[in-house]
């Protein structure tokens, strides 16, 4: 973080962090600068500002300081240069490893799993998704306090040190272990009533966008740059909405609510795989899903398979969707310029010059009022709350007249029927031909 920002934000504990990993030489690993970089990505949606990072290449960490013992100790150095208070261990680490580093720099230390738990407790919205986060990190902390005990009573052993650490730290697990059983109780009940909660939710008039993509795809920015140019962001009616979503107008009059969802991570911890799913339940609901894409990665493709495995699991493979390829201003200018297929699915944009935002906002529009059916409709003017809902609803034309307000355009079904109730229409007799 800049001194500038340092200087303004006095209150707020401010997480420096520096990020180390093992680059591990077996063939077909995950390149060690990729794997640091989305660690790095990750520490920054967890709010921390990243500083520096460093690797070793060795096979297996070490099982007390995960770096060799000699380039952990220059780890010491490293703080000293660049004032981290956090360090950041891109693999799981066991309690012993945390407690030596810990010690041996005087910070605090998380690894991946750690991160990534955090990242999702943030994310989590439906009870659902929190409980199972929850679990997730309940399940994280039993073996670590498990191992801790193996390292205390290793070391410090002896008589009277054993008994009543042994005993603390059984209440201990019993405690984790008795609050798991209810979580997991709960997440059942949780389930058993989801399909009621899903068909409430359905009646929502304003239309819902989920962003979903790898982290570092530029999803949160995309966000800020759609909802800055939006006048009405801070519209009472979305007061309420969580610091991920943000209201925003699309050309054609319309509100849409667009989400960020916790991006997808190359090295997910297997144990964070259904916490990982339970934040995505967003994307299930959502009336249309903006797959964000860095076009600028070398490996883009790979992503999209990736993405398009996971969508399928949670039967959203086949939602509308538009493809947005991101940090377009990142290509060498002969690729920018090859035609790109003109196609309403995708969008070529750069979240931060804004170059493609319009018409992505358009492209956004346009695959919404596929979902709508057309109306034509004259509303009487003491209906004048039903039109402004219609009108931030979908895509309607209004027209004053002396019959009332003419909507014509295109509305969500729901919408639309409840305009044609509220148009005035001579009563016909079933099997009377209309005059
Ligand atoms: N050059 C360039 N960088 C971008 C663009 N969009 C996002 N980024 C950068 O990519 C990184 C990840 O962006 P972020 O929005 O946090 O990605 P998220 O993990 O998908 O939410 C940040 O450093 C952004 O500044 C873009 O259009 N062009
Ligand atoms: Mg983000």
């Amino acid at each position: 973080m800049s001194e500038r920002n340092r200087m303004i934000d006095l209150t707020a504990p401010e997480e420096r962090a520096f990020l180390i990993g093992i680059d591990d030489p077996a063939e077909g690993r995950w390149p060690i600068h990729r794997s640091l970089a989305e660690l790095g990505a990750l520490a920054e949606t967890a709010g921390a500002s990243v500083l520096g990072s460093a690797f070793q290449r060795r096979a297996t960490p070490d099982p007390v300081w995960y770096f060799g013992k000699g380039r952990a100790t220059e780890l010491v150095d490293a703080k000293a240069m660049h004032d981290f208070n956090l360090l950041v261990v891109d693999d799981e680490l066991s309690a012993t490893q945390q407690r030596s580093l810990e010690k041996l720099l005087g910070c605090k230390v998380l690894d991946r799993s750690a991160l990534i738990i955090d990242i999702f407790a943030r994310h989590a919205r439906t009870k659902e998704g929190r409980l199972q986060v929850e679990l997730a990190a309940l399940e994280y902390h039993l073996p670590r306090l498990t191992r801790m005990w193996t390292h205390l009573s290793r070391t410090a052993g002896g008589i009277g040190t054993r008994g009543p650490g042994e005993s603390q730290l059984e209440t201990d697990r019993r405690i984790i272990r008795e609050k798991i059983k209810k979580v997991r109780a709960e997440l059942r009940d949780v389930r058993r009533h989801r399909a009621t909660a899903s068909r409430q939710r359905d009646r929502s008039e304003v239309a819902t966008v989920a962003l979903v993509g790898y982290t570092n795809a530029g999803k949160s920015t995309l966000l800020n740059a759609l909802a800055g140019a939006d006048v009405y962001a801070a519209d009472m009616l979305f007061a309420t909405l969580d610091p991920t979503s943000r209201s925003v107008t699309l050309p054609t009059g319309q509100r849409v609510v667009i989400s960020d969802t916790v991006g997808f991570i190359n090295k997910l911890p297997h144990d964070l795989v259904d916490a990982f799913r339970a934040t995505l339940e967003e994307v299930v609901r959502a009336d249309l899903l903006l797959e964000v894409v860095d076009a600028a990665d070398p490996d883009f493709l790979g992503q999209q398979t990736a993405v398009q495995a996971v969508l399928d699991e949670l039967g959203a493979g086949e939602k509308p969707r538009i493809t947005v390829f991101n940090k377009i201003d990142l290509l060498d200018a002969d690729l920018r310029m090859a035609p790109m297929p003109p196609s309403p699915q995708a969008a070529f944009v750069s979240a931060t010059t804004g170059e493609g935002l319009a018409q992505l906002l358009e492209r956004v529009a346009d695959a919404l009022r596929a979902a709508m059916v057309s109306v034509d409709e004259v509303v009487p003017y003491a209906r004048g709350e039903l039109v402004a809902r219609a009108r931030g609803a979908g895509d309607v034309d209004e027209a004053y007249t002396a019959a009332g307000i003419h909507l014509s355009g295109h509305l969500p079904p729901s919408m639309a029927a409840e305009v044609r109730n509220a148009a005035p229409r001579p009563r016909r007799r079933s099997g009377t031909p209309a005059a």
